[in-house]
Protein backbone atom coordinates (compact mmCIF):
# COMPACT_ATOMS: atom_id res chain seq x y z
CA UNK A 1 0.00 0.00 0.00
CA UNK A 2 2.95 2.29 0.85
CA UNK A 3 4.61 1.57 -2.52
CA UNK A 4 1.10 2.35 -4.56
CA UNK A 5 0.90 5.87 -2.51
CA UNK A 6 4.58 6.64 -3.26
CA UNK A 7 4.27 5.73 -6.59
CA UNK A 8 0.74 7.64 -7.34
CA UNK A 9 2.42 10.99 -5.95
CA UNK A 10 5.63 10.21 -8.42
CA UNK A 11 2.77 9.81 -11.14
CA UNK A 12 0.52 12.69 -10.25
CA UNK A 13 3.98 15.10 -9.75
CA UNK A 14 5.17 13.88 -13.46
CA UNK A 15 1.95 14.45 -14.73
CA UNK A 16 1.81 18.05 -13.24
CA UNK A 17 4.89 18.85 -15.21
CA UNK A 18 2.74 18.38 -18.04
CA UNK A 19 -0.02 20.95 -17.30
CA UNK A 20 -0.30 23.85 -19.70
CA UNK A 21 -2.92 25.91 -18.27
CA UNK A 22 -5.22 26.41 -15.21
CA UNK A 23 -7.94 24.34 -16.76
CA UNK A 24 -5.61 21.84 -17.15
CA UNK A 25 -4.24 21.74 -13.14
CA UNK A 26 -7.95 22.11 -12.09
CA UNK A 27 -8.55 18.74 -13.84
CA UNK A 28 -5.68 17.04 -12.46
CA UNK A 29 -6.17 18.53 -9.12
CA UNK A 30 -9.62 16.57 -9.25
CA UNK A 31 -8.32 13.65 -10.66
CA UNK A 32 -6.18 12.73 -7.89
CA UNK A 33 -7.14 14.87 -5.05
CA UNK A 34 -11.02 14.60 -5.77
CA UNK A 35 -13.54 12.82 -3.74
CA UNK A 36 -13.46 10.07 -6.55
CA UNK A 37 -9.96 9.88 -6.73
CA UNK A 38 -7.48 6.77 -5.63
CA UNK A 39 -6.00 8.98 -2.89
CA UNK A 40 -9.50 8.87 -1.56
CA UNK A 41 -10.09 5.63 -2.51
CA UNK A 42 -6.78 4.16 -0.41
CA UNK A 43 -7.43 6.21 2.23
CA UNK A 44 -11.39 4.41 2.43
CA UNK A 45 -9.81 1.25 2.35
CA UNK A 46 -7.33 1.54 5.51
CA UNK A 47 -10.24 0.02 7.57
CA UNK A 48 -8.84 -3.34 6.57
CA UNK A 49 -5.12 -2.76 7.81
CA UNK A 50 -4.17 -3.92 11.35
CA UNK A 51 -3.88 -1.51 14.40
CA UNK A 52 -0.20 -1.15 13.79
CA UNK A 53 0.06 -0.48 9.84
CA UNK A 54 -2.92 1.85 9.84
CA UNK A 55 -0.83 5.10 11.67
CA UNK A 56 1.97 4.12 9.39
CA UNK A 57 0.07 3.85 6.32
CA UNK A 58 -2.06 7.00 7.32
CA UNK A 59 1.29 9.50 7.87
CA UNK A 60 2.36 8.49 4.17
CA UNK A 61 -1.20 8.55 2.72
CA UNK A 62 -1.31 12.53 4.32
CA UNK A 63 2.28 13.31 3.16
CA UNK A 64 1.91 12.43 0.12
CA UNK A 65 -1.44 14.49 0.10
CA UNK A 66 0.09 16.99 1.44
CA UNK A 67 2.76 16.66 -1.48
CA UNK A 68 0.48 16.43 -4.10
CA UNK A 69 -1.58 19.76 -2.48
CA UNK A 70 1.13 21.65 -2.62
CA UNK A 71 2.90 21.08 -5.74
CA UNK A 72 -0.61 21.77 -6.92
CA UNK A 73 -0.95 24.82 -5.81
CA UNK A 74 3.07 25.94 -6.47
CA UNK A 75 1.41 25.64 -10.21
CA UNK A 76 -1.37 27.71 -9.47
CA UNK A 77 0.97 30.49 -7.93
CA UNK A 78 2.67 30.49 -11.15
CA UNK A 79 -0.39 30.66 -13.48
CA UNK A 80 -1.71 33.60 -11.38
CA UNK A 81 1.81 35.11 -11.48
CA UNK A 82 1.78 34.54 -15.03
CA UNK A 83 -1.63 36.19 -15.70
CA UNK A 84 -0.99 39.16 -13.50
CA UNK A 85 2.33 40.04 -15.56
CA UNK A 86 0.11 39.74 -18.60
CA UNK A 87 -2.73 41.88 -17.86
CA UNK A 88 0.22 44.43 -16.26
CA UNK A 89 1.79 44.33 -19.97
CA UNK A 90 -1.40 44.81 -21.81
CA UNK A 91 -2.99 47.01 -19.98
CA UNK A 92 0.23 49.86 -18.87
CA UNK A 93 -0.50 53.40 -19.96
CA UNK A 94 2.58 55.23 -21.11
CA UNK A 95 2.22 58.10 -18.70
CA UNK A 96 4.81 60.23 -20.39
CA UNK A 97 3.05 60.63 -23.49
CA UNK A 98 1.78 63.92 -24.76
CA UNK A 99 -1.81 64.38 -23.73
CA UNK A 100 -4.56 65.15 -26.56
CA UNK A 101 -5.03 68.87 -26.34
CA UNK A 102 -9.23 69.76 -26.64
CA UNK A 103 -9.72 73.09 -27.97
CA UNK A 104 -11.04 75.91 -25.49
CA UNK A 105 -12.91 78.75 -26.21
CA UNK A 106 -12.52 82.35 -24.56
CA UNK A 107 -14.84 84.96 -23.06
CA UNK A 108 -16.34 87.34 -25.79
CA UNK A 109 -14.39 90.94 -25.61
CA UNK A 110 -18.02 92.74 -24.83
CA UNK A 111 -18.16 90.40 -21.74
CA UNK A 112 -14.70 90.90 -20.66
CA UNK A 113 -15.57 94.40 -20.24
CA UNK A 114 -19.15 93.71 -18.34
CA UNK A 115 -17.14 91.44 -16.06
CA UNK A 116 -14.33 94.08 -15.14
CA UNK A 117 -17.18 96.39 -14.39
CA UNK A 118 -19.04 93.97 -12.22
CA UNK A 119 -15.75 93.65 -10.24
CA UNK A 120 -15.00 97.11 -9.98
CA UNK A 121 -18.71 98.24 -8.58
CA UNK A 122 -19.26 94.65 -6.77
CA UNK A 123 -15.94 96.31 -4.87
CA UNK A 124 -17.63 99.20 -3.87
CA UNK A 125 -20.91 97.71 -2.19
CA UNK A 126 -22.84 97.56 -5.54
CA UNK A 127 -25.09 94.06 -6.61
CA UNK A 128 -25.63 93.22 -9.87
CA UNK A 129 -30.10 93.18 -11.12
CA UNK A 130 -31.03 91.61 -14.61
CA UNK A 131 -34.00 91.64 -15.97
CA UNK A 132 -35.60 90.90 -18.99
CA UNK A 133 -34.80 92.24 -22.93
CA UNK A 134 -38.08 92.48 -23.87
CA UNK A 135 -40.06 94.98 -21.96
CA UNK A 136 -43.39 96.49 -21.53
CA UNK A 137 -43.66 100.18 -22.37
CA UNK A 138 -44.39 101.74 -18.79
CA UNK A 139 -40.80 100.06 -17.67
CA UNK A 140 -38.70 101.32 -20.61
CA UNK A 141 -40.08 105.14 -20.91
CA UNK A 142 -43.43 105.84 -19.24
CA UNK A 143 -41.77 105.00 -15.64
CA UNK A 144 -38.62 107.22 -16.81
CA UNK A 145 -40.07 110.68 -17.34
CA UNK A 146 -40.66 109.87 -21.26
CA UNK A 147 -44.26 110.16 -21.54
CA UNK A 148 -46.44 109.33 -24.92
CA UNK A 149 -45.45 111.57 -27.69
CA UNK A 150 -42.28 112.84 -25.48
CA UNK A 151 -39.71 113.55 -28.27
CA UNK A 152 -37.22 111.45 -27.01
CA UNK A 153 -39.58 108.38 -27.81
CA UNK A 154 -38.71 109.38 -31.87
CA UNK A 155 -35.23 110.28 -30.95
CA UNK A 156 -34.40 106.82 -30.14
CA UNK A 157 -36.48 104.75 -32.21
CA UNK A 158 -37.23 101.41 -31.39
CA UNK A 159 -38.52 97.68 -31.77
CA UNK A 160 -41.66 97.35 -31.11
CA UNK A 161 -43.16 93.47 -30.41
CA UNK A 162 -47.04 94.82 -29.77
CA UNK A 163 -48.16 98.41 -29.44
CA UNK A 164 -47.67 98.48 -25.43
CA UNK A 165 -44.36 95.74 -25.91
CA UNK A 166 -40.84 96.49 -27.21
CA UNK A 167 -37.09 95.48 -26.94
CA UNK A 168 -35.83 97.54 -24.53
CA UNK A 169 -33.97 100.64 -25.39
CA UNK A 170 -31.69 100.54 -21.94
CA UNK A 171 -31.23 98.94 -19.13
CA UNK A 172 -33.15 101.21 -17.25
CA UNK A 173 -36.00 99.37 -16.82
CA UNK A 174 -34.75 96.88 -14.76
CA UNK A 175 -33.40 99.50 -12.41
CA UNK A 176 -37.32 101.02 -12.27
CA UNK A 177 -38.76 97.18 -11.07
CA UNK A 178 -35.85 96.84 -8.69
CA UNK A 179 -36.51 100.24 -7.07
CA UNK A 180 -40.51 99.07 -7.14
CA UNK A 181 -39.73 95.60 -5.48
CA UNK A 182 -37.74 97.30 -2.77
CA UNK A 183 -40.91 99.13 -2.05
CA UNK A 184 -38.95 102.81 -0.65
CA UNK A 185 -36.54 101.00 1.23
CA UNK A 186 -32.86 102.25 0.84
CA UNK A 187 -29.61 102.63 -0.25
CA UNK A 188 -30.77 101.32 -3.81
CA UNK A 189 -27.30 100.21 -5.04
CA UNK A 190 -26.96 98.42 -8.25
CA UNK A 191 -25.74 97.80 -11.53
CA UNK A 192 -27.56 96.42 -14.56
CA UNK A 193 -25.84 94.86 -17.20
CA UNK A 194 -27.19 93.58 -20.35
CA UNK A 195 -28.09 93.97 -24.16
CA UNK A 196 -29.92 96.67 -25.70
CA UNK A 197 -31.98 97.44 -29.31
CA UNK A 198 -32.53 100.88 -30.99
CA UNK A 199 -33.86 100.85 -34.55
CA UNK A 200 -30.68 102.32 -36.12
CA UNK A 201 -28.44 101.67 -39.65
CA UNK A 202 -25.59 99.29 -38.78
CA UNK A 203 -22.36 100.46 -39.82
CA UNK A 204 -18.78 100.83 -38.54
CA UNK A 205 -19.61 102.94 -35.07
CA UNK A 206 -23.87 101.86 -34.79
CA UNK A 207 -25.27 98.79 -33.88
CA UNK A 208 -29.26 98.15 -33.65
CA UNK A 209 -27.98 95.40 -30.63
CA UNK A 210 -25.47 96.44 -28.08
CA UNK A 211 -24.24 96.48 -24.60
CA UNK A 212 -24.75 98.84 -21.50
CA UNK A 213 -24.22 98.87 -17.62
CA UNK A 214 -26.25 101.28 -16.10
CA UNK A 215 -26.05 102.22 -12.29
CA UNK A 216 -27.97 103.34 -10.27
CA UNK A 217 -28.08 104.76 -6.31
CA UNK A 218 -30.77 106.05 -3.91
CA UNK A 219 -30.53 107.23 -0.49
CA UNK A 220 -30.70 109.59 1.97
CA UNK A 221 -28.60 112.98 1.02
CA UNK A 222 -27.02 111.18 -2.14
CA UNK A 223 -25.58 113.94 -3.82
CA UNK A 224 -23.75 115.17 -7.16
CA UNK A 225 -20.30 115.02 -5.21
CA UNK A 226 -21.33 111.14 -4.76
CA UNK A 227 -21.64 110.91 -8.46
CA UNK A 228 -18.39 112.64 -9.67
CA UNK A 229 -16.32 110.63 -7.40
CA UNK A 230 -17.84 107.28 -7.96
CA UNK A 231 -16.97 107.47 -11.67
CA UNK A 232 -13.77 108.58 -10.82
CA UNK A 233 -12.89 105.26 -8.55
CA UNK A 234 -14.81 103.55 -11.63
CA UNK A 235 -12.13 105.42 -14.53
CA UNK A 236 -9.47 104.49 -12.38
CA UNK A 237 -9.91 100.84 -11.88
CA UNK A 238 -11.40 100.75 -14.87
CA UNK A 239 -8.38 102.32 -16.98
CA UNK A 240 -5.68 102.72 -14.88
CA UNK A 241 -4.79 104.75 -11.82
CA UNK A 242 -3.35 107.95 -13.34
CA UNK A 243 -6.93 108.69 -15.22
CA UNK A 244 -9.11 111.31 -15.05
CA UNK A 245 -12.32 112.65 -15.24
CA UNK A 246 -14.03 115.55 -17.22
CA UNK A 247 -18.14 116.20 -16.65
CA UNK A 248 -20.13 118.23 -19.55
CA UNK A 249 -23.25 119.73 -18.95
CA UNK A 250 -25.79 117.27 -21.10
CA UNK A 251 -29.56 116.41 -21.06
CA UNK A 252 -31.67 112.94 -20.60
CA UNK A 253 -35.05 113.17 -19.61
CA UNK A 254 -34.88 110.83 -16.11
CA UNK A 255 -32.43 112.53 -14.53
CA UNK A 256 -31.66 116.40 -13.76
CA UNK A 257 -28.95 117.85 -13.65
CA UNK A 258 -27.57 115.41 -16.17
CA UNK A 259 -23.95 115.13 -17.56
CA UNK A 260 -21.57 113.51 -19.77
CA UNK A 261 -18.53 112.09 -18.58
CA UNK A 262 -15.03 112.05 -20.66
CA UNK A 263 -11.94 109.95 -19.19
CA UNK A 264 -8.26 111.05 -20.58
CA UNK A 265 -7.66 109.06 -23.28
CA UNK A 266 -5.81 105.62 -21.95
CA UNK A 267 -3.77 105.37 -25.35
CA UNK A 268 -2.12 108.87 -25.20
CA UNK A 269 -2.35 109.60 -21.37
CA UNK A 270 -3.94 112.72 -22.56
CA UNK A 271 -1.26 114.29 -25.27
CA UNK A 272 -3.46 113.62 -28.00
CA UNK A 273 -3.61 110.74 -30.69
CA UNK A 274 -5.55 108.67 -33.10
CA UNK A 275 -7.62 106.78 -30.73
CA UNK A 276 -9.10 110.11 -29.22
CA UNK A 277 -9.04 111.90 -32.81
CA UNK A 278 -6.35 114.50 -30.96
CA UNK A 279 -8.17 116.00 -27.87
CA UNK A 280 -6.95 113.76 -24.92
CA UNK A 281 -10.46 113.23 -23.99
CA UNK A 282 -12.74 109.79 -24.65
CA UNK A 283 -16.20 110.17 -23.90
CA UNK A 284 -17.35 106.91 -21.75
CA UNK A 285 -20.89 107.77 -20.13
CA UNK A 286 -23.98 109.98 -19.52
CA UNK A 287 -24.96 110.45 -15.68
CA UNK A 288 -26.74 112.23 -13.77
CA UNK A 289 -28.90 113.12 -10.83
CA UNK A 290 -32.30 110.94 -10.75
CA UNK A 291 -35.50 112.81 -11.97
CA UNK A 292 -37.59 113.47 -8.95
CA UNK A 293 -40.68 112.04 -10.78
CA UNK A 294 -38.68 108.72 -11.44
CA UNK A 295 -38.03 108.47 -8.14
CA UNK A 296 -41.57 109.19 -7.14
CA UNK A 297 -43.19 106.91 -9.87
CA UNK A 298 -41.07 104.12 -8.28
CA UNK A 299 -42.25 103.94 -4.85
CA UNK A 300 -39.85 106.88 -3.75
CA UNK A 301 -40.85 110.15 -1.69
CA UNK A 302 -37.74 112.95 -3.39
CA UNK A 303 -38.62 115.10 -0.65
CA UNK A 304 -37.13 112.13 1.34
CA UNK A 305 -34.37 110.49 -0.61
CA UNK A 306 -32.11 111.28 -3.75
CA UNK A 307 -30.03 109.59 -6.32
CA UNK A 308 -27.87 109.06 -8.87
CA UNK A 309 -27.42 107.02 -12.03
CA UNK A 310 -25.34 105.88 -14.84
CA UNK A 311 -25.21 104.39 -18.25
CA UNK A 312 -22.29 102.84 -19.86
CA UNK A 313 -21.60 102.04 -23.40
CA UNK A 314 -20.09 99.08 -23.34
CA UNK A 315 -19.00 98.46 -26.97
CA UNK A 316 -17.38 102.04 -26.92
CA UNK A 317 -15.15 101.03 -24.16
CA UNK A 318 -13.73 97.68 -25.79
CA UNK A 319 -13.46 99.26 -28.93
CA UNK A 320 -10.97 101.87 -27.31
CA UNK A 321 -9.69 99.31 -25.36
CA UNK A 322 -8.84 96.69 -27.79
CA UNK A 323 -8.52 99.29 -30.76
CA UNK A 324 -11.05 97.94 -32.55
CA UNK A 325 -12.28 100.16 -35.61
CA UNK A 326 -15.84 98.58 -36.63
CA UNK A 327 -18.64 98.07 -34.14
CA UNK A 328 -19.85 95.27 -36.04
CA UNK A 329 -16.72 93.02 -35.66
CA UNK A 330 -18.77 92.23 -31.67
CA UNK A 331 -21.44 90.62 -33.62
CA UNK A 332 -20.40 88.57 -36.60
CA UNK A 333 -18.59 86.28 -34.57
CA UNK A 334 -16.07 86.02 -37.12
CA UNK A 335 -13.73 82.86 -34.98
CA UNK A 336 -10.46 84.90 -36.53
CA UNK A 337 -11.79 88.24 -34.44
CA UNK A 338 -12.70 86.09 -31.41
CA UNK A 339 -9.59 84.15 -30.90
CA UNK A 340 -7.70 87.20 -30.87
CA UNK A 341 -9.58 88.17 -27.49
CA UNK A 342 -9.23 84.18 -25.61
CA UNK A 343 -5.70 84.62 -24.57
CA UNK A 344 -6.60 87.92 -22.97
C1 LIG B 1 -26.05 107.07 -21.81
C2 LIG B 1 -26.92 107.62 -20.76
C3 LIG B 1 -27.89 107.17 -18.66
C4 LIG B 1 -29.30 106.76 -16.79
C5 LIG B 1 -28.70 106.34 -17.94
C6 LIG B 1 -31.10 106.15 -15.25
C7 LIG B 1 -31.84 105.11 -14.74
C8 LIG B 1 -32.84 105.39 -13.84
C9 LIG B 1 -33.09 106.65 -13.46
C10 LIG B 1 -32.32 107.65 -13.98
CL1 LIG B 1 -33.78 104.14 -13.24
N1 LIG B 1 -31.34 107.40 -14.86
N2 LIG B 1 -30.12 105.86 -16.13
C11 LIG B 1 -29.08 108.05 -16.37
C12 LIG B 1 -28.27 108.89 -17.11
C13 LIG B 1 -27.67 108.47 -18.27
O1 LIG B 1 -27.31 106.68 -19.80
O2 LIG B 1 -25.66 107.76 -22.67
N3 LIG B 1 -25.72 105.81 -21.75
C14 LIG B 1 -24.89 105.17 -22.72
Amino acid sequence: MRERLLSLKDEALQELEQVQSAAELNELRIKYLGKKGPLTEIMRGMGGLSAEERPVIGQVANEVRGAIEAAVQARQDAFDRAETERRLQQEKIDVTLPGRVSKQGGIHPLYRIVQKMEDIFLGMGYKVAEGPEMEQDYYNFEALNLPKNHPARDMQDSFYVTEDILMRTHTSPVQVRTMEAMKGEVPVKIICPGRVYRRDNDDATHSHVFTQVEGLVVGPNIRFSDLKGTLLQFAKEMFGPQTQIRMRPSFFPFTEPSAEVDVTCASCGGDGCRICKHTGWIEILGSGMVHPRVLQMAGYDPNEVSGFAFGIGVERIAMKKYGIDDIRHFYVNDLRFLRQFAKY
